[in-house]
């Protein structure tokens, strides 16, 4: 139920949404539930017009749109929309208040137009965000209250708001580009899970990007994964009091952590077990990480342990994260699309003896040498594509001069990855890990790391069919 009489003066104008898309479209519905004069802008036409049909709004060309600024009182982008796009720039010089997304539904929800305010907790980081979120709605759901996971991971905040069964707490999955934009949301508990070098050719530096990130604990409740050295040291600096760690060593107090295989909690009571470690999914390191700092959170919202091991119990991991698509002859074949940038491409090398290596994509700026070098010992072959495949060769060449390197020039994604996936069954042997963790983005070919993941495990079920046809 929404309530008009609480909406923002600033809203009570002509609004520009910035961006056609998943969010664009949930904000042009939101405010259009809400009676405000709406105008979406985007660069693609088809994608303006797929929105104008689903919603009763105007739409203009981004040119337009900035030709027209000072006919509007506030611009809503869509997270993606980098801070130097010409639009944005111009409306910044003009006075114009840019906020995003999570910002626009975050100040609503304060101001009462969606009944009493929601909980809102945020689960930001490099890796990991997604199974984090998706854990934490989980044990929210499981400890009584009616949760649902949204944000990055799918489901548009905005969309959650207006949803017809009201949800009580948004479990927000929060992108560095979301929190940019979101400069006064203050979530009821943050928790940043790690920090390595990603999106730095949007945010302009690591240190733009790990600010952004750390912005989620500024709220009541402050969760920081207590293992990352760099994410310690910036809280440290921002003299953030009463922090609480999760660590899969024994914890301290004010810590969640790992003692004799199980998760304990020293932070929210006296040595809690939790849950045991073993059978969480996904299985590693990772998935405990994962999991304490979910807990952390749903503890620090009165979640009982036994909710807690409940959720576990049942959680499995979502697509494009490391699961076996296939198994022949000794050769495991690995997906793990969603590692986009270096530092998840890490974790998911680490563990394999003997690798052939689906690696590139879009680096994003960051630097993949540092990971060649350190795992060059288990890459037999790198299997290399996408548009900065040069700097990943080069990096290869200078770092695993032993690793076999193959490279597709093909743009076209199917016909990419199965040459890709021929070469990996040409040179895999028994036990050997084909393993898909291009620790780049997707989008210079794929409609997205889905997609990539996909065409990977086509590929390879494909190949496997053809193969026993012909020994049948
Ligand atoms: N556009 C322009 N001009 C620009 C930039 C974009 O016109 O300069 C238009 C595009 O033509 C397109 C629209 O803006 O029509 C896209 O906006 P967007 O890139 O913000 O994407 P959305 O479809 O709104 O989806 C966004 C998130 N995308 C990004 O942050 C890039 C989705 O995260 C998120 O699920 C969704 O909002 C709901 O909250 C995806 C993602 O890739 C999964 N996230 C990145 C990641 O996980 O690494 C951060």
């Amino acid at each position: 139920m929404v309530s008009l009489s609480h909406l923002p003066t600033s809203l009570q104008g002509r609004i520009l949404v910035a961006g056609a898309g998943v969010s664009g479209l949930s904000i042009a519905k939101m405010l259009s539930e809400l009676h405000c004069d709406v105008v979406v802008a985007d660069d693609n036409e088809t994608a303006r017009h797929m929105l104008i049909e689903v919603v009763d709004v105007a739409d203009i060309s981004t040119a337009q749109a900035q030709a027209e600024l000072d006919s509007f009182s506030i611009v809503v982008t869509s997270p993606g929309w980098r801070p130097t796009s010409p639009l944005l720039v111009d409306a910044h010089r003009q006075g114009l208040e840019v906020i995003g997304d999570v910002e626009l539904a975050w100040r609503l929800d304060q101001a009462g137009v969606f009944g009493t305010p929601h909980t809102w907790l945020a689960v930001t980081g490099t890796n990991g965000k997604t199974t984090t979120t998706a854990m934490l709605a989980a044990m929210m759901n499981e400890g009584g209250f009616t949760a649902k996971a949204v944000g990055n991971i799918g489901v548009p905040v905005a969309e959650a708001l207006v949803a017809k069964n009201r949800i009580d707490v948004l479990v927000a999955e929060l992108s560095s580009f979301q929190l940019h934009w979101a400069p006064t949301f203050t979530p009821d508990a943050g928790v940043v899970l790690n920090l390595a070098e990603d999106h730095i050719d949007w945010h302009g530096s690591m240190r733009e990007y790990a600010l952004a990130k750390t912005a989620v604990l500024k709220g009541k409740v402050a969760i920081i994964g207590a293992d990352d050295e760099y994410l310690v040291e910036l809280a440290d600096e921002a003299g953030l009091e009463e922090l609480v760690g999760f660590t899969t060593a024994s914890p301290d107090k004010g810590q969640l952590g790992v003692v004799a295989g199980d998760l304990v909690d020293n932070a929210y009571g006296d040595n809690v077990v939790l849950a045991p470690a073993d059978g969480i999914n996904p299985a590693g390191p990772a998935g405990v990480l994962d999991a304490l700092a979910a807990a952390a959170v749903a503890r620090s919202q009165g979640v009982a342990p036994e909710a807690i091991a409940r959720a576990l119990d049942t959680f499995e991991v979502a697509g494009h994260r490391g699961q076996v698509v296939a198994e022949v002859d000794g050769v495991k074949f690995i997906d793990n699309s969603k590692a986009t940038n270096p530092h998840a491409a890490d974790s998911a090398l680490a563990g394999h003896d003997s690798v052939i290596w689906v690696v590139g994509g879009q680096l994003k700026g960051a630097d993949i040498k540092p990971l060649v070098h350190k795992h060059a010992h288990r890459i037999k072959a790198a299997l290399v594509l996408g548009v900065d495949r040069a700097e990943v060769v080069a990096a290869l060449n200078e770092y695993a001069p032993d690793a076999a390197v193959f490279v597709t020039e093909s743009t076209d994604p199917k016909q990419a990855m199965d040459e890709i996936v021929t070469e990996a069954f040409r040179v895999a042997t028994d036990g050997d890990t084909v393993l898909l963790a291009p620790a780049a983005a997707s989008l210079d070919m794929f409609k997205g790391m889905g997609q990539r993941g996909d065409l990977f495990a086509h590929s390879i079920i494909g190949t496997i069919k053809g193969q026993s046809e012909k020994k049948g």
